[in-house]
């Protein structure tokens, strides 16, 4: 049942004085009235500084929407802070956690973050730059196949590729037994960046694989070239199998770097954010068979400043980002929120964010972004992969080795 939101917008009163100025100056603190609960309160943008671009929106809200605040009281604290480049976390059916670490280590703790075992042994990787073990996702059936999946670049004499291998988790041995690679994302590239590596697996138990362009400026167009596995997001059975009444494993194309992506968990859309250059991250609405654009179309601008392609940000056949951030926020890993713990952060979206140096919680109103709020800015962390515990806490990894967990403080 849809849940009604009563918006109140709380309108800033800039003071008008102009006397005293002998004074202490006068700073008017929003004072949060008193609201029911599931009010979301509405503040003006975060951002204010100005963007990169001279881009306007396409419609009203793609940009620069409303603040919120979390209106519950919650706590957060550093339960692990031993872990050494972090990229993907995922929750095991008991609430234990499994970490990967970029040079090529699984870590299992304890739902309270400490350490159970450190786990070595996986094939091949190129660690180099953005490359390395990346993400881990369990296995939909993990409590009969203690099967984990895993992305990393793989490393090969003819380059290397965003990669799916898995492997199941004995926590008797603390090993991981039977690695297999199941899946690449061809062709093989020299350069290890724009690698995406984000897995997910929707309730038909069918995989979602992110990748990206492989950065370097004339290899941009893969990401347009449907018989290419770069710049894609890729959908296929567990077993590798091209799903039916599909043609190929891309599901959708024209990305450049797909660093989060997360099925809501309603409506069962399926949506993505991506790392765009200067002044261009996106958040999409993904559907199948849709181009997203890169590198015909973006917000941004190269880190330069020069224009991209014919610096234009909308054209037909390509589709509109629902939400983008200039200056960017640097989007990495995300979930959307559906855990018993946060009342009123029910179907929202946090996403990691590096350069924001904060967990970015995006409140969805059907395919549009209706507020915005960074939550632990205080802790200056790059935020590189979020999760949800069994009991509803969030956790949070981040590049510093960092294990986070917020929790209600009731
Ligand atoms: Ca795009």
């Amino acid at each position: 049942m849809k849940k009604i939101i009563h918006l109140i917008i709380v309108l800033l009163l800039i003071s008008a004085c102009t006397s005293t100025p002998e004074t202490e100056a006068i700073v008017n603190i929003p004072v949060l009235p008193e609201v029911e609960e599931d009010s979301l309160v509405l503040f003006p943008p975060l951002e204010t500084r100005i963007p990169n671009t001279d881009f306007k929106p396409a419609f009203v809200g793609q940009t620069r929407a409303s603040s919120t605040q979390t209106q519950i009281a919650y706590s957060y604290s550093i339960i692990n802070q031993d872990l050494v480049e972090p990229w993907g976390i995922d929750v095991l059916p008991d609430g234990k956690l499994v970490i990967t670490e970029k040079q090529g280590q699984l870590v299992v703790l304890e739902a309270d973050g400490s350490l159970i075992t450190r786990i070595t042994g996986f094939p091949t990787i190129n660690t180099q730059n953005q490359g390395g073990l990346l993400d881990v996702s369990i296995s939909p059936e993990f409590e009969m196949d203690s099967t984990l999946y895993f992305t990393y670049a793989s490393l090969t004499t003819q380059g290397s590729a965003t990669t799916i291998g898995r492997a199941e988790l004995d926590l008797q041995s603390n090993r991981l037994d039977n690695f297999e690679t199941i899946f690449v994302a061809l062709p093989y590239l020299s350069g290890n960046n724009h690698l995406g590596g984000r897995i997910i697996f929707d309730d038909k138990q069918n995989i979602y694989l992110t990748t990206g362009d492989r950065q370097d400026f004339d290899r941009r167009m893969q990401a347009q070239d449907i018989n290419n596995g770069n710049g894609k997001i890729h959908y296929l059975s567990k077993d590798v199998n091209i799903v039916d009444g599909f043609t190929s494993t891309v599901f959708s194309l024209g990305h450049r770097n797909v660093q989060g992506i997360d099925i809501h968990p309603i409506t069962k859309e399926v949506w993505a954010n991506e790392m765009g250059p200067q002044g261009g991250d996106e958040l999409n609405w993904i559907q199948k068979d849709k181009n997203y654009g890169w590198p015909i179309v973006s917000y941004g601008e190269e880190y330069n400043g020069n224009p991209i392609g014919e610096n234009i940000a909308s054209k037909d056949g390509m589709e509109e980002p629902r939400y983008y951030w200039d200056p960017v926020i640097a989007p990495s890993g995300m979930i959307f929120y559906d855990g018993a713990m946060f009342e009123e952060w029910q179907n929202n979206l946090f996403i990691a964010g590096l350069r924001a140096e904060a967990i970015v919680r995006v409140i969805l109103d059907g395919d549009m972004v209706l507020a915005e709020e960074h939550i632990l800015t205080s802790e200056k962390q790059r935020f590189r992969d979020v999760a949800q515990g069994i009991d509803g806490s969030l956790y949070a990894i981040t590049d510093a080795g960092r294990l986070y967990q917020i929790k209600t403080n009731e």
